[in-house]
């Protein structure tokens, strides 16, 4: 971890941004095919941008961790990161100790879960899944404009050969991804670790409102349409939509763009994205629907439009259950904890039995700056996720 930390630091925003493709992730992808290749692991990248180091000859049946290198604009440290670094911590520990495995390992890092530049998150594990067809992802494009295909094809890919990939699916046996924990489960708990037992459902909505640009110091009050108003009101309804249920329905507006976005200048259009989650998929879908029918009804008052795209929607995952007791049996009954937050275990968990390792982050806080682990229980998470691959392989 010490090795990446200046790699992708966010100067303005603080923390990380290091997103797919772009310069700190192209040195990311140096630093893990380093790294792997240091501890003995054959490297070779997918024709979908994810990244698999080797431990064995790949062959079907393998056991497979990893996680991803990217991040939020402005993230943390140890989403993502910390499953890669543990997993070759863990292989080193093993092939130090001497263990031969029966089975192929790989430590894989998928390409762009956090969706941070072209919108889609777990792009990477969609693709060799085939959960998103490859012409709508090749078609993404970030704020510059750029689509993913060009910006795959200036880091080498060529963008007719992504889509699913059966034979790199059907080598994964196992899939045991280690994260960093995103909330407070186990400060509550009083535990290093814990086992997941699934995702809740989450989607993310584009809603895009037209009025009438003009001049903030001209223009009439009673003249204007100005999409601002309407978006206000929506970010208003998401919350007013939102904590309610168990475990809380949520509904963010974290990215909010006028445009053209002058001081003195009322917006011509203003673009904003939700995210909502849920413990039960109808909860989110009543949240969603409560909130863009206010955006309609406050896009009406002000004389504006308002188009509403569903950008990417991740189903409730559980994950399998004989595999989530064999880990939690394998490293001494730790607590089981559900999260809210998406991985790309939970794109895999529809294809191999797929479970996941959670360490502890003190501060309960996640995509910021401030989320944290502790040494002791890194250490601690390396040690059972060895464990884990010493009991699968
Ligand atoms: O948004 C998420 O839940 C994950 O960090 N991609
Ligand atoms: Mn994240
Ligand atoms: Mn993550």
């Amino acid at each position: 971890m010490a090795e990446i930390a200046t790699i992708g630091t966010d100067r303005a925003r603080g923390g990380y941004s290091r997103h797919v493709f772009d310069t700190a992730e192209r040195e990311l992808r140096e630093w893990f095919t380093t790294s792997a290749e240091r501890v003995g692991l054959d490297v070779d990248v997918d024709r979908n941008g994810n990244i698999w180091a080797w431990w064995g000859t790949p062959a079907d049946g393998a056991v497979v961790t990893g996680s991803h290198l990217d991040s939020v604009p402005g993230g943390g440290a140890f989403d993502g990161p910390l499953g890669v670094a543990s997993a070759l911590a863990a292989v080193e520990r093993l092939r130090n100790d001497g263990f031969r495995p029966r089975r192929p390992i790989a430590v894989v890092v998928f390409a762009e879960e956090e969706g941070g530049r072209f919108g889609v998150p777990c792009l990477g594990s969609r693709l060799l899944t085939g959960a998103i067809p490859p012409d709508r992802a090749l078609t993404l494009t970030d704020a510059d404009g750029t689509t993913f295909a060009d910006a795959a094809t200036k880091a080498g890919f060529d963008p007719g050969r992504f889509g699913k990939d059966d034979v790199a699916l059907a080598r994964i046996g196992t899939f045991v991804e280690l994260h960093v924990e995103q909330g407070r489960g186990l400060i509550d708990a009083g535990s290093p670790i814990a086992v997941g037992t699934g995702i809740d459902p989450h989607g993310r909505w584009r809603l895009s409102f037209t009025g009438r640009g003009d001049h903030a110091g001209t223009a009439a009050v009673a003249d204007r349409n100005d999409p601002m108003i309407p978006a206000a009101r929506t970010v208003l309804a998401a919350r007013a939509a939102a904590g309610h249920g168990p475990r809380d329905t949520r509904a963010t507006v974290g990215k909010l763009v006028p445009v053209p976005g002058g001081t003195n200048v009322i917006p011509a259009r203003v673009d904003l994205w939700l995210d909502s989650r849920a413990t039960a998929t109808e909860a989110t879908s009543e949240a969603v629907a409560a909130i863009t029918e206010a955006a309609r009804t406050a896009a009406n008052d002000e004389g504006c439009e308002v188009e509403v795209t569903e950008e990417s929607w991740s189903g409730p995952v559980s994950f399998d259950a004989r595999l989530r007791d064999r880990l939690r049996t394998t490293l001494g009954e730790p607590p089981l904890l559900p999260t809210g937050a998406g991985h790309d275990a939970g794109v895999l968990a529809a294809h191999v039995p797929t479970g996941m390792l959670y360490v502890r982050n003190p501060t309960g806080i996640s995509h910021s700056p401030a989320e944290h682990a502790e040494d002791d229980d890194c250490e601690a998470g390396v040690e059972a996720l060895a464990q884990v691959l010493r009991e699968l392989a």
